[in-house]
């Protein structure tokens, strides 16, 4: 089985490498950075998720596609509208071009970064409120996905990412942490669920102070282990108290994103 993951010489690419590695498995590892300490099973791909050609000779012969590459942070319009919101479309049509039919999409919290915190943990289906240029192309990302879904019977997983990173680093990430090994045990999980057709699911530990909802994930088999609580004493140490009912990087869903001046480079 080949799996293409695009944008695979970043910070969540680096993560996912050695998690994903299995017995028969290739890891198509595609990047315009080189990625130069290729482990047994993994080869490199140089090119952009813009290029259709490089894209769909990528695509050849891979069972499914997990699309990391693009832009990570808010932007000016041009370069998200073209990294983005193209490269996810090219990612697609490559895709369907050279007949892979599954296709794991790295979506973003800052798809729905206005809503704000509730008694319940907010489920995956909730309206689009793009918190940046950013989280814009991330709705894009999603419409794209359930259109080649609709028109193509294409498996297509949005995954609705809060802070993958290798530790929590601040008091939201209390609440947003994707471990790295939880990171890779949901991406097993879009890789090996049956016929998922479209879905959006949110991509977070079992963290404790948690409220998106992990219903979405369990329901194709994610079981995540990790919790954030683990560093809550070191980061309160840090960072006092968190203050939920007025701290607005607490309390709506894209914390700083939903001040950050929209289309400057962050
Ligand atoms: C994201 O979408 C970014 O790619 C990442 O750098 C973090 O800012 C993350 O969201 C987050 O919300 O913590």
């Amino acid at each position: 089985m080949t799996v293409l993951i695009t944008g695979a010489a970043g910070l969540v690419g680096s993560m996912l490498r050695p998690r994903m590695a299995r017995p028969g498995r290739t890891l198509r590892l595609l990047d315009l950075a080189t990625v130069d300490d290729l482990a047994a099973g993994e080869e490199f791909v140089r090119g952009s998720v813009t290029d259709m050609d490089v894209m769909t000779a990528a695509a050849t012969g891979a069972s499914a596609i997990v699309h990391l590459g693009g832009q990570s942070r808010e932007g000016t319009a041009e370069d998200v509208v073209q990294r983005n919101m193209y490269g996810t479309y090219v990612t697609l049509e490559a895709a369907r071009r050279a007949g892979c039919p599954r296709v794991i999409l790295a979506s973003s919290n800052h798809a729905v970064g206005f809503h704000v915190r509730g008694e319940e943990p907010l489920p995956a289906d909730v309206e689009p409120r793009p918190d940046t240029f950013y989280g814009w192309s991330k709705v894009a990302m999603e419409g794209a996905g359930r259109l080649y879904n609709d028109r193509f019977g294409m498996d297509v997983i949005s995954l609705r990412i809060g802070s993958w990173f290798p530790e929590p680093a601040d008091l939201r990430a209390l609440s947003t942490w994707l471990s790295p090994d939880d990171g890779a045990r949901l991406v097993e999980a879009c890789l090996s669920t049956p016929s998922p057709g479209y879905r959006v699911v949110w991509g977070i530990s079992r963290n404790t102070r948690r409220w998106w909802s992990l219903a979405e994930g369990e329901a194709i088999g994610y079981d995540p282990r990790d919790d954030a609580e683990s560093y809550a004493e070191t980061l309160i140490a840090k960072y006092g108290e968190p203050d939920y009912e007025n701290d607005l990087a607490l309390k709506r869903v894209g914390g700083s994103f939903t001040w950050f001046p929209l289309g400057e480079v962050m």
